[in-house]
């Protein structure tokens, strides 16, 4: 299992002293059942590419660009080609109804790219949902002998700072960029009992964006196989949760709780956007129309 992994730092290297006393204030860098929240000044990036150098690990990552959304393609890899877990193995698996208009972007020495063809889907929120489906299926039958870290991505979003290392763990999930302020009875939970993403108003931890998770192959092929069923149930009862798959997902981070979890550093709002607590901004989802760029 990757988290078994030794901690194995290379004599001679140096890096800055850590402190038993001194971290950031501004921001919360653990949760309360003791899970990091990776937040700028909370790592070293030096020490920690030295430890995972030693562990010659493929980062597995899916993307799914159909209908009109091919058109963000050539700005997410060309940003990641530039951000992305840079000098580590990565393996980008790209899932489209429309193979010819994937951009030729050139890929550094470790980086490679499968295009998968999907069928075209009508509905935009069946688009979004039908990706658990598709990402259990591809960590079941082909990730195995293939990778030891997954991340999955949404599209329509570009890269703008380091994103690596610091962010594996064994389940990973994001705090979605409108909530780390926010009290749990104003999260965007599925509310209503009869869907199975319900959370009662006293109840939650975070909200958590559906546009970036990841983890070990194994916890995330068990939360894409939870929140695909969960959803089929929703179906089969006529009834579909407020925000979709992010719904579900939310409803499983609570009851499954990820070990690391990544501030909205790593899915902000756009680049200009300020917030104090945001030293650097690492991945943004970018503007759309939605009416334009969705199926009608
Ligand atoms: C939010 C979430 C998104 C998902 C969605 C579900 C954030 C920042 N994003 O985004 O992750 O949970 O709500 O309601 O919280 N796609 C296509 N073609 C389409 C439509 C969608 O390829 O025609 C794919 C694409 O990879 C896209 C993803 O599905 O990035 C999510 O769709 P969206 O970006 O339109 O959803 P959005 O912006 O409402």
């Amino acid at each position: 299992k990757p988290e078994n992994f030794a901690l194995r730092s290379s004599p001679g290297l140096v890096y800055n002293q850590p402190s038993a006393l001194v971290s950031r204030t501004d921001v919360a860098p653990v949760t309360s059942w003791l899970a990091p929240i990776i937040w700028e000044g909370t790592f070293d990036p030096t020490l920690i590419d030295s430890i995972f150098k030693q562990q010659n690990l493929t980062i597995a990552t899916t993307v799914f660009a159909l209908g009109k959304y091919t058109r963000f393609l050539k700005d997410f890899l060309e940003s990641a080609e530039e951000h992305y877990f840079v000098g580590f193995r990565v393996h980008y698996y790209l899932f489209t109804d429309k193979p010819e208009e994937v951009p030729e972007v050139k890929m550094s020495e470790n980086h490679s790219l499968t295009v998968r063809k999907v069928p075209s889907m009508n509905r935009w929120q069946d688009i979004s949902m039908g990706r658990m489906e598709i990402l259990e299926k591809l960590i079941k039958d082909e990730l195995a002998s293939e990778a030891d870290y997954i991340f999955c991505l949404d599209v329509d979003t570009k890269f703008h700072g380091r994103w690596s290392v610091e962010s594996l763990g064994r389940l990973v999930g994001v705090i979605h960029p409108w909530f780390f302020d926010a009290p749990r009875n104003q999260f965007t939970y599925e509310r209503r009992p009869e869907s199975q993403a319900y959370i009662p108003a006293e109840e939650g931890d975070y909200y958590f964006t559906g546009a970036a998770f990841g983890g070990s192959l194994e916890d995330v092929h068990h939360l894409t196989k939870t929140c695909w069923e969960q959803m089929n149930i929703d179906i089969a009862n006529s009834i579909e949760a407020i925000w979709h798959e992010e719904s579900h997902l939310n409803k499983y981070f609570l009851y499954n709780k990820p070990s690391k979890l990544l501030s909205p550093e790593y899915l902000w709002r756009d680049i200009n956007a300020g917030a104090g607590q945001i030293k650097v901004v690492r991945f943004t989802h970018v503007a759309k129309n939605n009416a334009e760029v969705r199926p009608n």
